[in-house]
């Protein structure tokens, strides 16, 4: 049909939420209910860029906070064209997280707590303890304060079945309300 176009889909959280999992998840239902979809995610390694980024999360790096921020920004801008020209051929995008966590985590560490109490069960990048966590996550709820975007919060701590279960049937709704709202609103 002459100027369907996909949704963009944002999955953003704090690390372990499940987002990778529930992407992939997502993109499989979609496209087994007979929609064009695909997987994108940020920070995407693979491009120079991208491997700056996973040099500098694994500790293997340093990078000055500014300019880790607009690395990560730049990051996603190399994939503008990419993500443009997809949506207006009408493939949805399920992207595992975008800006959000660009200013969520930017942001959590410009108000560094005293406190570093520890979980176990974090991995051993860069940002993967309580403390960092709990203050992306105010960030994120600060973000959402933005009604322009069509926020949606999932309890993720249901299981794997029944959280996919809601962002899919959230999702399909999205993808139908998309085709009515012209791309060049996403950029602006
Ligand atoms: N992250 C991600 C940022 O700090 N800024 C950003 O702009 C983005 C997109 O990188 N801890 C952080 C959040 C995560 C880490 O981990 C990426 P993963 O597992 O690749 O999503
Ligand atoms: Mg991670």
């Amino acid at each position: 049909m002459a100027g369907r176009r996909g949704a963009l889909i944002v999955l953003e959280g704090v690390d372990r939420a499940g987002k990778s999992t529930q992407s992939r998840k997502l993109v499989s239902a979609l496209c087994a209910a007979g929609h064009r979809a695909e997987l994108l995610r940020f920070p995407e390694r693979s491009t120079e860029i991208g491997k700056l980024l996973s040099s500098y999360l694994e500790k293997k790096s340093e990078v000055e906070d500014h300019s880790v921020h607009l690395l990560f920004s730049a990051n996603r801008w190399e994939h503008v064209p990419l993500i443009k020209e997809k949506l207006s051929q009408g493939v949805t995008l399920v992207v595992d997280r975008y800006a959000f966590s660009g200013v969520a985590f930017t942001s959590a560490k410009e108000v560094r707590l005293a406190e570093a109490a520890k979980r176990g069960e974090f991995g051993h990048e860069r940002y993967e303890n309580g403390s960092f966590q709990k203050r992306a996550l105010q960030s994120f709820g600060q973000l959402m304060g933005d009604k322009t975007l069509n926020w949606r919060v999932v309890d993720a701590s249901r299981s794997i079945e029944d959280v996919h279960k809601e962002i899919h049937e959230l999702c399909e709704d999205t993808i139908q309300a998309a085709m009515h709202r012209p791309l060049e609103e996403l950029w602006t």
